[in-house]
C-alpha cells in the first residue's frame, strides 16, 4: 500500500509539473502572438498642425498638433496647443461638409463682411460646419454644453481622449448623417477669446452663443501620415 502512494504521489508530482510547462508554453506563446499581433496591427495615424487665426484679435500667433491614432476599435485623439489666450476654456472640433467635400482652412477672403475677423459663420463656405467635439467624452456629441479643455496660465493645453471608433463613427452617423468620420476631409478648429475682447457686432455665432466663445483661433487640415 505504502509502495502505492508513493507511485501515486510520485505520477501526480510529474503531471503537476508538466501542467506547469505546458500552462507557461501556452500561455508564453500566446503572449508572443499577441505581441506579434500587436505590433503588425495596422494603425493608421492623422495630423493636422494648426495655425494661428483671428491673431488681431487674440494678439497671440495660437498653434498646435492635432493627432487620430487608430489600431484596431481604439481612436486615440490628442491635441497640443499653445499661444492661446490663458486661464479660459477652449472649444475644439473637427468641422467639414457631409457631402464629403474636402474641408479646408479658411483664408484671409473668407472675410465676406470686411470687418478684419473670420468669425465662425464666415468658415463655414471653406471648412463646412462644427462636427466632432473633442471633449471629455466625444461620442456624446455634444456640442454645445460638453467639457473642453481650459488652457493653462501660460497659454496651453494638452487633451487626450481614447475613443470607440465604431461609437463615435455611429454617433456621428447620427448626428450627421454622414456614414464615416473622413478624417483626411476634415479641419480641426480651436475657438474662443476672452469674453472681454471687444469684438464688433458685425461678429457671428452660433444661435445664443458668444461670438468670444465660438471665435476661432487656430485650424489645421487634417492629413493622413505613415506612422
Ligand atoms: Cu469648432
Amino acid at each position: 500500500m505504502e509502495s502505492l502512494h508513493k507511485h501515486i504521489r510520485i505520477a501526480m508530482t510529474i503531471f503537476a509539473v508538466l501542467t506547469a510547462v505546458t500552462l507557461a508554453w501556452t500561455f508564453g506563446g500566446a503572449g508572443s502572438a499577441l505581441a506579434a499581433d500587436f505590433g503588425s496591427a495596422s494603425r493608421s495615424v492623422y495630423v493636422a498642425h494648426l495655425h494661428p487665426v483671428n491673431s488681431k484679435v487674440t494678439g497671440l500667433q495660437t498653434s498646435g498638433e492635432a493627432r487620430f491614432s487608430i489600431v484596431g476599435d481604439h481612436l486615440t485623439i490628442s491635441l497640443k496647443a499653445r499661444g492661446l489666450p490663458p486661464n479660459i476654456v477652449h472649444w475644439q472640433h473637427f468641422h467639414g461638409f457631409a457631402d464629403n467635400r474636402a474641408a479646408s482652412c479658411p483664408g484671409t477672403a473668407a472675410d465676406v463682411n470686411g470687418d478684419g475677423i473670420i468669425d465662425l459663420i464666415e468658415t463655414e463656405p471653406a471648412a463646412g460646419t462644427t462636427m466632432v467635439p473633442f471633449t471629455d467624452d466625444p461620442v456624446a456629441m455634444d456640442v454645445a454644453h460638453g467639457t473642453y479643455p481650459k488652457a493653462s496660465a501660460a497659454g496651453t493645453y494638452t487633451y487626450r481622449q481614447i475613443v470607440s471608433l465604431k461609437d463615435l463613427t455611429a454617433a456621428f452617423a447620427k448626428a450627421s448623417n454622414d456614414p464615416a468620420l473622413d478624417l483626411d476631409r476634415r479641419v480641426v478648429f480651436i475657438h474662443g477669446v476672452v469674453d472681454t475682447s471687444k469684438l464688433p457686432a458685425t461678429v457671428a455665432s452660433l444661435g445664443p452663443i458668444p461670438a468670444s466663445v465660438t471665435l476661432p483661433i487656430a485650424c489645421g487640415r487634417i492629413e493622413r501620415v505613415n506612422r
